[in-house]
């Protein structure tokens, strides 16, 4: 190992005063949004070109130093920050947003451009990113694809890794892959991009993507439909999604949750009395939707009640009721985030039964449930337990495997998971997983201490 000041004086060769070593402006780098993942670092390297990335992977696997890329540290599952002592490499000066395309409906962006900036590139285009999420606003291209994030609108347009038509990434080796001609139909080999996505900085950094853009629905109606029961508003998400073309979204969220949400943001709750269960729901097509979404709404048999928003800053309060819940819980302190999806057909029961299995574990703890019910994809959030004690983790994911669901939905795997993966997937998946790891990133300096299961002693 070199010592700490011949790595930063090689770091510097590659990208000059751009390596951050002050404690005080390296800790924002080490934690965690939620705070339950902290670590430590020597330095945070901030490359401005592809270059300058594959210099700084080159220099570390000269020098036999681990890396963790790094974008919007907008991350749930520690696959982000520095657990064990990585250099820390940020994307984030990687910010160049190409033209759009606006016959194609394409853009490239640059691995630190946030969400929020290609949406408004794409839409003073007349198109639309599809993948919208909470964190927008600091979510990067190069996490979103290193995650495959999903989001609130999946349902209609699929996750990052449907919408990425290319890439540009550094592969441990330090090679530069590059493949942004943006073809839709392309079948000229493995298929990088996909493979890359969704890897967590495992196999390669990547420092551009080529994005697809769907066309940008003027006319959006929001409403959010109150239920007796979880099972009820499900049944409810299912009649919609059957019934209603223009669907963008449905998402789930409870009783104490939006009773929390109405708490720390001082919102007034959407109803007089509060229900067990609700549903927000996003219409949008060429022409209003809010007649269409109605006639879905009154083909659902059992609702309790339902507001309808049209204008756009009505439309962002609703919403608000269940983008806040991340931010509410974190109120409460660190909490245990288990995204998990489940079969359509054992959601209810799982969601019914999840608080009463973590009370088993923890009898002090809160569960807080609310997710994607398009997509069978709920967040457990649990408060209470220290950040370090994983029973009620290990209780959970147990019981969601029990279900045939999955372990991660579009949070990943990340230091948080790992020694769970078993549960979602074979011995021959996991071992042809390293094969491609040990091909790609053959020192294995890239996030070494995530999604893989630690190997042996
Ligand atoms: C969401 O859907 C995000 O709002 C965050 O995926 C979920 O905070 C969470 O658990
Ligand atoms: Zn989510």
């Amino acid at each position: 190992m070199p010592s700490d000041r011949a790595l930063v004086a090689r770091l510097r060769e590659v990208v000059g005063d751009h390596v951050v070593t002050d404690p005080e402006m390296i800790a924002p780098f080490t934690r965690d949004w939620t705070n339950r993942f902290r670590g430590h670092t020597v330095a945070v390297v901030r490359p401005g070109s592809t270059e300058e990335v594959a210099g700084v992977v080159g220099a570390c696997r000269e020098l036999g130093t681990t890396l963790v890329p790094q974008g919007g540290n907008t991350g749930l599952v520690g696959g982000g920050v520095p657990l064990h002592g990585e250099v820390v490499l940020s994307l984030g000066r990687l910010r160049s947003v190409g033209p759009v395309d606006a016959a194609a409906g394409q853009v490239t962006a640059g691995a630190g451009v946030t969400i929020g900036t290609v949406q408004q590139a794409a839409g003073a285009a007349g198109w639309r990113y599809a993948v919208d999420l909470a964190s927008r606003g600091s979510a990067t291209v190069g996490g979103t694809v290193a995650t495959n994030a999903g989001g609130t609108h999946v349902l209609r347009h699929g996750d990052t890794r449907a919408q990425l038509l290319g890439m540009k990434a550094v592969l441990g080796t330090g090679a530069v892959v590059s493949h942004l001609g943006g073809l839709v139909k392309d079948n000229t080999g493995y298929h990088l991009p996909g493979l890359v996505c969704g890897s967590e900085g495992t196999l390669a950094v990547v420092t551009a993507a080529r994005l697809r853009l769907v066309p940008d629905l003027p006319w959006r109606t929001v409403a959010v439909l109150a239920f007796a029961s979880v099972a009820d508003a499900l049944e409810g998400s299912a009649v919609l999604r059957r019934s209603l073309p223009a669907l963008e979204a449905v998402e789930l969220f409870l009783a104490p949750g939006l009773e929390l949400v109405c708490t720390v943001t001082g919102m007034s709750p959407p109803f007089p009395d509060p229900h067990p269960a609700y549903l927000l729901v996003e219409a949008a097509d060429r022409t209003d939707p809010t007649e269409a979404l109605a006639q879905a709404v009154g083909a659902i048999g059992r609702l309790a009640g339902s507001v309808v928003a049209t204008d756009p800053s009505r439309r962002v309060e609703l919403w608000r009721y269940r983008e806040a819940h991340t931010e509410a819980v974190n109120t409460l302190g660190p909490p245990h985030k288990l995204d998990v999806t489940l079969p359509f057909g054992a959601l209810a029961e799982f969601v019914d039964r999840v608080p009463a299995e973590v009370r088993a574990v923890d009898p002090a703890a809160q569960t807080w449930l609310f997710g994607h019910a398009g997509d069978g994809n709920v967040h457990v959030n649990v408060t209470g337990p220290s950040p370090t004690d994983d029973g009620v983790d290990e209780a959970v994911l147990a019981l969601v495997a029990g279900y045939g669901g999955s372990i991660s939905a579009e949070h990943g795997i990340g230091a948080a998971k790992r020694r769970w993966l078993h549960l979602a997937r074979s011995d021959s998946e996991i071992a042809a997983f390293r094969s491609v790891k040990r091909a790609l990133d053959p020192d294995g300096i890239l996030n070494p201490n995530v999604l893989l299961p630690p190997s042996g002693p």
